[in-house]
């Protein structure tokens, strides 16, 4: 392993042999020092909107062909940011801050030339096994996604496999008319590089996007052995049949992380997507009265260990996330005491989401049902 300094290649190796002989939660793992990232998992949602404008264009499109194709945009957009951006800042794939239970995270992307403002929200539902849930919604252009994601890791053949659990919602509700669902799925994962000490991710498989009567299918395709390059995607666009879709289908093909364009159907041989230019970070807020954050606040609560992170002083970092992780034992036990459990902030817990029943049923995709976490519209006080 080239990239794993030579005092922890011994670690490194025992490490790949734990996850390499078991599978499961691999966030409560032990990794060594050079792999940690000092950014939790409760930030990931910001990913969904690194460019709101495409996030906010969604609301302008006046047909469903075109609405879909503004959904189908901005998700393929999405995915540079989802899957690429710790590789950019950090030179590799990198373990995330396994968050707690009840961690929050509030951010917004400022209104510019008339795109609106654009609100984050996630907060850790489930500590065991680890699940967060969010919303981002830009109100002025009635745009908003709900959704949580959790992950089954397995290894295969010196790779992590990583199944994601989950879905989103979008619900795009035009000025004057009644609000569109969309359904969207996850990819699954491939962490590559391993064993150099340098993971990186590849996608698998494929995600639908189902809604406004039409059906998305993105498949994803990386290096093969002989063929095809990193991080290829091609998309079809269906108009669902009898719903007034009516149009053509669109096929699209291209790097998720670059560009791609339209390679069949009305559109062919035109630009689709384009990711090159600078992304826009979210402005991380706090959501208590004047901005401050609260104790649960992401980048408050992590702040001493993502120092010591940051700057290589492990036993800071190590210290400071022991006092964490005896925190929330005691918590833990002081609940089962006082038979009460955890009250989450922003969302309740459905076994079933009927939205995804609903759209899910029109692509027949499997599983048939999902639960979700409702978003209650507790906005935090400030922003
Ligand atoms: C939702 C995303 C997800 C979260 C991360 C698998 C992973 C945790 C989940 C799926 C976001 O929308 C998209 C991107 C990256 C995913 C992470 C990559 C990763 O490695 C971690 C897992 C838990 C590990 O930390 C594995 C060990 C590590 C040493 C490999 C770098």
């Amino acid at each position: 392993g080239e990239a794993v300094p030579a005092a922890q290649r011994s670690s490194w190796t025992s490490f790949l042999r734990t996850i390499a002989s078991f599978s499961g939660d691999l966030s409560s793992m032990t990794a060594p020092p050079f792999i940690l990232s000092p950014v939790s998992l409760t930030e990931f949602p910001a990913y969904w909107c690194e460019r709101p404008e495409l996030f906010a264009a969604i609301s302008d499109a006046a047909t469903d062909e075109e609405r879909a194709l503004a959904v189908l945009e901005w998700f393929i957009s999405t995915l540079k940011g989802q899957y690429t951006s710790r590789n950019e800042s950090m030179g590799s794939e990198k373990k995330p801050l396994n968050p707690v239970l009840g961690e929050l995270f509030y951010g917004q992307w400022p209104d510019r030339n008339g795109r609106g403002r654009t609100d984050l929200l996630v907060e850790q539902v489930s500590h065991h096994p680890p699940i967060t849930a969010y919303v981002i919604q830009n109100k002025s252009k009635g745009v908003k996604l709900v959704g949580h994601n959790a992950q089954k890791t397995s290894f295969s053949g010196g790779s992590i496999i990583v199944k994601q659990i989950g879905h989103a919602i979008l619900t795009v509700t035009p000025p004057s008319g009644k609000p569109i669902e969309y359904l969207i799925t996850l990819p699954r994962l491939r962490i590559d590089g391993l064993w150099y000490g340098s993971p990186y991710i590849e996608l698998a498989e494929n995600t639908y996007i189902i809604g406004g009567n039409y059906v998305a299918t993105i498949d994803y395709k990386g290096r093969g052995y002989f063929t095809g390059k990193s991080h290829s995607f091609k998309a079809i666009l269906t108009p669902v049949p009898g719903c007034g879709g009516g149009g053509k289908d669109h096929v699209i093909e291209g790097l998720w992380h670059t560009i791609s364009k339209f390679i069949g159907g009305p559109r062919s041989g035109r630009e689709f997507h384009d990711v090159t230019g600078p992304k826009e970070e979210v402005t991380v807020i706090g959501g208590e009265e004047g901005g401050e954050m609260g104790e649960f606040e992401s980048r408050k609560l992590w702040n001493l260990v993502a120092k010591g992170i940051r700057e290589g002083d492990f036993e800071l970092a190590s210290r400071e996330k022991t006092k964490i992780e005896n925190d929330q034992r005691q918590r833990r036990k002081d609940e089962i005491a006082a038979k009460t459990t955890w009250k989450l902030k922003h969302f309740e817990h459905i076994d079933n989401d009927p939205t995804y029943e609903r759209l899910g049923r029109i692509a027949k995709i499997s599983p048939p049902t999902e639960d979700a976490y409702v978003f209650q519209d507790t906005w935090p006080t400030s922003g």
